[in-house]
């Protein structure tokens, strides 16, 4: 693989290449956790703990954090996910206008995605990649970079399962859902920003956030969890599948709430793995849940934006926040995880009652300016002990 040829020499103190990127460093680190094979179901009726090893071992260090993640992001892969491959062979991105192309070649195949850029008003700044659109007051000191999610993965009913660009590159019957083969598409996005670099794109490739909203949002979500590259999620009412959690959910299910579960999900769309079929009907034995979503972005920027609709489940995607926050709180970044559950406007219509909270996310994690305040939740009142039986350590 080109990647490990370029990561050798790079420890090598070769000088002739450009220094590894993130993605490639990421890499490296992996080499230094415990390898992690399948993992066996669980019966667990509350949410997971993320601080436990499926070994066993407790997470007691930043460093343990890292690995874990990378176990979670495994375990998440296997259960519902599918399988995120590894970066391709070759990457090619070109600048036409306000269009970049990026040709991407894994083996003998090769596809290429286009995206419509917008630059920041103040040139070489940060951007946020938009998945299928946003209608997020996006200031203009940060620019907008597109994905064409749908045409990358399709969307459209059971029948769309293995339709689009990544399917062309890795084969109909690759595992990957939707949401983890957009995840793939994004980081060649941010490829091709690295390769072109900020003088061409005026676009800051350290400096990028992602959004979407409700099915969009699930993307961004998984999109944001997946790629160590991106400094800020912002999930835009991305409910079951994003924000909520499927065990919160099924209670809520069977409390009467007209919610959308792991059960309804898998037979409405293919956002998610077909391994996943196999385990909605007992979520129970998901040895993870989509507080863990919240912890594979931490203690990265992620602002968490949701309404007031029944099938959004707002207990479910506050309970299961708030869980995803305590994993912010261990590492000692507070500040760096919000949850702002507005209702009272239409579906995927930013309220602008939201409005100082989601600029205070852009302005430090986008913009390196100010401070989000310390554990924001807004939402309806859950009771986090019904949920949550493990305690989070302070990580060292
Ligand atoms: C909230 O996102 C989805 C939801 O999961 C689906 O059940 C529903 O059909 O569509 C929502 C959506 O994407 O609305 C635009």
């Amino acid at each position: 693989m080109v990647r490990n040829i370029l990561v050798t020499a790079a420890l090598l103190g070769g000088t002739a290449l450009a220094l590894p990127t993130a993605e490639q460093l990421f890499g490296r680190q992996a080499a230094e956790c415990p390898a992690t094979g399948d993992v066996p179901a669980v019966n667990v009726a509350k949410l997971p703990d993320p601080f436990t090893f499926a070994s066993g071992t407790k997470v007691a260090t930043k460093a343990d954090w890292k690995c874990r993640q990378q176990e979670i992001s495994k375990i998440m892969q296997q259960y519902e996910l599918g399988d995120l491959p590894p970066p391709p062979d070759k990457v090619e991105a070109t600048l036409s206008g306000n269009t970049m192309s990026v040709k991407i070649t894994v083996g003998s195949n090769t596809a290429t995605i286009n995206s419509n850029i917008k630059k920041p008003s103040g040139g070489n700044g940060p951007a946020i990649i938009t998945i299928g659109g946003s209608s997020l007051p996006i200031p203009g000191t940060v620019g907008t970079v597109s994905f064409g999610n749908d045409a990358f993965a399709q969307q459209n009913g059971g029948n769309s399962r293995g339709v689009g660009t990544f399917y062309n590159l890795f084969g109909k019957s690759h595992s990957a859902g939707a949401l983890t083969a957009w995840a793939w598409g994004v980081g060649r996005l941010i490829d091709g920003l690295e390769q072109l670099g900020a003088a061409k794109t005026g676009i800051d490739p350290t400096k990028l956030g992602v959004t979407g909203c409700s099915r969009n949002g699930k993307g961004a979500f998984v999109v944001g969890a997946l790629n160590e590259r991106i400094a800020l999620t912002l999930p835009q009412e991305s409910g079951s599948g994003g924000a909520a959690c499927w065990r919160v959910s099924d209670s809520q299910k069977q409390k009467g709430a007209n919610i959308q579960t792991a059960s309804q999900i898998v037979g409405e769309n293919v956002w998610f793995s077909p391994r996943f079929n196999q385990y909605t009907s007992r979520t129970t034995s998901i040895p993870e849940d989509h507080h863990m979503l919240a912890g594979l972005v931490a203690p990265r920027g992620l602002f968490v934006m949701e309404n007031d609709i029944d099938w959004l489940g707002p207990v479910s995607t506050t309970a299961c926040m708030r869980a995803g926050r305590l994993i912010y709180q261990a590492l000692g970044a507070p500040e760096a995880m919000g949850f702002d559950l507005t209702g009272g406007h239409g579906h995927c219509q930013f309220p602008s009652a939201s409005r100082s909270n989601l600029d205070a996310y852009i302005n430090k994690y986008l913009l390196g300016t100010g401070t989000p305040p310390s554990n924001l939740e807004k939402g309806p009142s859950v009771n986090i002990a019904d949920w949550v039986d493990w305690t989070p350590p302070t990580l060292t």
